[in-house]
């Protein structure tokens, strides 16, 4: 399976919560959607078309850009109810109208729109807009600044599985990596990172279950700078006592990496579980108030209608989206990129066909 599909179908739930008021637009189909124009009018448009491409896998994939239409309320009342939020919710819907009201088609509209709240690096937005043609990032390496990444987030959200699967994707790209098993508060917290080590042949630095994980993260850092490993990730408690405490300790440990390599950490990623939506916003938040995050990770998004948090993660945090979990195994982590979020979210075609 192609990554733009494990996308496509990782965000199923996303997609359904924001078509299913979706139907087929009035205006006559052109002729290479036949067959979409062929489907019975009570079949779900955006979800059938997605079974499409296997029908007629020997011919290219036909753009179904024209072939579905919503009214404006719908819209935005999914927008709200996939954690878009009502503010952005209201601005993507009037974007999309004043498209809408050039003669853009509706998806294409609504793409136009959602890209523009997704793509929060302004000068990337500018390019893309003069016609600069960005895609493919996927297949670009997601460069860390720096060589220490510290990975903070609250419990469960994925932080240690995450961290495997960066490990391995850094590997597969010719890094040589480290991990630091910080999370020494929960019981076998650091065991469980220690195992993944093992596996996939990356050094990992232990640290007995309540023992103080700045000295982990610390022996770590040194080790990392002596031997010259290209990148550490630092695996950090998602729970301690008190959220307090949680935030004091993450601190500790980004000023005790400090000390064993100077102008280290260059990174802290926040991982944030989709299904959390707006309450996981207020959490990043906090972190970032407490450890000064560099971008975000968000995980299960194959599990939750709730996609639309992005919007607000790009609009309001400010802060750039690195990686996207859209499954449990190693390849559903993506590298984000704006541009195929929305195409996959929309069931569009991967590449944007050549225009004429
Ligand atoms: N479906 C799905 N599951 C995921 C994804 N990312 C992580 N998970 C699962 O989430 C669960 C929790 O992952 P952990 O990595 O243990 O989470 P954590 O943040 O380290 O948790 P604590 O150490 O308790 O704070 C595991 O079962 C993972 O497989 C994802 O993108 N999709
Ligand atoms: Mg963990």
């Amino acid at each position: 399976m192609s990554w733009f599909d494990r996308l496509r179908r990782g965000l199923g739930r996303t997609r359904e919560a924001l078509t299913g008021e979706a139907r087929p637009a009035p205006e006559p189909a052109p002729a290479e959607t036949v067959d979409d124009a062929a489907r019975p009018s009570d079949a779900a448009p955006v979800r059938a078309a997605g079974s499409a491409p296997t029908a007629r896998s020997t011919t290219p994939a036909p753009p179904r850009r024209s072939v579905w239409e919503m009214d404006w309320d719908d819209l935005e009342f999914a927008l709200i109810g996939a954690d878009v939020g009502a503010r952005i919710a209201a601005e993507v819907v009037a974007e999309a109208k004043k498209e809408r009201e050039r003669g853009t088609s509706f998806v294409e509209s609504l793409e136009k729109a959602l890209l523009d709240q997704l793509e929060a690096d302004r000068m990337r937005q500018k390019l893309r807009r003069v016609g600069f043609d960005l895609r493919n990032v996927a297949d670009k390496i997601v460069e860390p600044a720096g060589h220490v990444v510290m990975v903070v987030g609250v419990n469960g959200v994925g932080k240690t599985t995450t961290i495997a699967k960066l490990g391995q994707y850094y590997q597969r790209h010719g890094r040589s990596v480290a991990f630091a098993a910080g999370d020494t508060f929960r019981a076998a917290g650091s065991a469980q990172l220690g195992v993944w080590g093992e596996r996939l042949g990356i050094p990992t630095q232990v640290g007995a279950d309540g023992s103080d994980p700045g000295a982990v993260a610390y022996e770590a850092a040194a080790a990392r700078r002596a031997r010259g490993h290209d990148l550490l990730f630092v695996d950090t408690a998602g729970r301690l006592h008190t959220q307090h405490n949680l935030m004091e300790e993450l601190k500790k440990v980004k000023r005790v990496i400090g000390k064993a390599d100077p102008d280290e950490p260059k990174e802290v990623w926040l991982v944030m579980d989709a299904v959390t939506g707006q309450n996981g916003l207020q959490q990043a938040k906090r972190f970032h108030e407490a450890v000064g995050l560099t971008g975000v990770i968000v995980t299960k998004l194959d599990g939750t209608g709730k996609g639309g948090i992005l919007l607000p993660i790009a609009r309001e945090l400010r802060l750039p989206i690195k990686f996207i979990g859209v499954g449990e195994s190693a390849e559903d982590l993506q590298p984000y990129d704006a541009a195929a979020f929305v195409r996959a979210l929309l069931d569009l075609p991967a590449e944007e066909p050549a225009r004429a």
